[in-house]
């Protein structure tokens, strides 16, 4: 991509990508059941841990905060690029949230600081047009969300964790943070915004992965 100069380290991990998509063709750690998320802080087949795993496709870009880019483009009235002075010049916000992986590990309790997506879209102007986001990331990565969902008041791009910077290997600079989908919806290393009238599916939603992902539906594999 555009920014190559990026560096990066680690090797794209095929193995992982290959049992991952098998457990989405076999229905693996479904347990056929919903939650309700008033009455079940833990979502079905839901297992709680203590650390915070770290999850991607092998190769985790080293992005220095004076490379760093943020673009919100596509049906917008306003495109945006900002650097990471631009970026912390935003409202700041913080949110003590539960996150959720489809890998069936849960946290609760994240505290994390940064923009809400929200605030940002203030800015951007969609268009009446825009229904769906589609976000790539440094490693290349890309996934897909509704507009609406993107656009909660609970959805931020954080760049901090209990009040330190976010780690490299957690998505830094800047991350997305969207605690009610699976956590493959939430993009580290993110870098561009685009607004679509269209849906198009990322890279876990073209490998047998569910285009929403709600964990208390069991959106696991779709
Ligand atoms: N850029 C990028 N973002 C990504 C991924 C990835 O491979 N690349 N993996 C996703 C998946 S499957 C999960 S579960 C979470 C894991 O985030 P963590 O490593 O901070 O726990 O990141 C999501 N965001
Ligand atoms: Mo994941």
């Amino acid at each position: 991509m555009a920014e190559d100069d990026i560096p990066t380290t680690g090797a794209i991990k095929d193995k992982l990508i290959r049992t991952k998509e098998r457990w989405a063709e076999e229905g693996r750690l479904l347990t056929g059941t919903h939650g309700d998320p008033e009455r079940d802080r833990l979502p079905p087949g839901q297992t709680l841990v203590r650390d915070w795993p770290v999850l991607d496709l092998g190769v985790q870009p080293d992005v220095a905060r004076e490379k760093f880019r943020l673009r919100v483009e596509g049906l917008v009235e306003n495109r945006i690029a900002l650097d990471w002075d631009g970026f912390m010049a935003l409202p700041q916000s913080e949110m003590v949230v539960d996150i959720h992986c489809v890998t069936q590990w849960s946290r609760y309790d994240n505290r994390f600081a940064g923009v809400k997506t929200a605030d940002l879209l203030a800015l951007a102007q969609p268009k009446p047009e825009a229904r769906f986001v589609s976000m790539t990331s440094y490693d290349g990565y890309t996934t897909n969300l509704t507009l609406a969902d993107f656009a909660a008041d609970d959805v931020m791009l954080v760049h901090a964790f209990e009040g330190k910077p976010l780690e490299r290997q957690h998505g830094a600079p800047v991350r997305l943070v969207l605690p009610r989908l699976y956590f493959w919806k939430s993009p580290k290393w993110i870098t561009r915004i685009e607004l679509l009238a269209e849906d198009r599916p990322g890279f876990w939603e073209v490998r047998g992965y569910h285009n929403r992902g709600d964990p208390w539906m069991e959106e696991r594999y779709g």
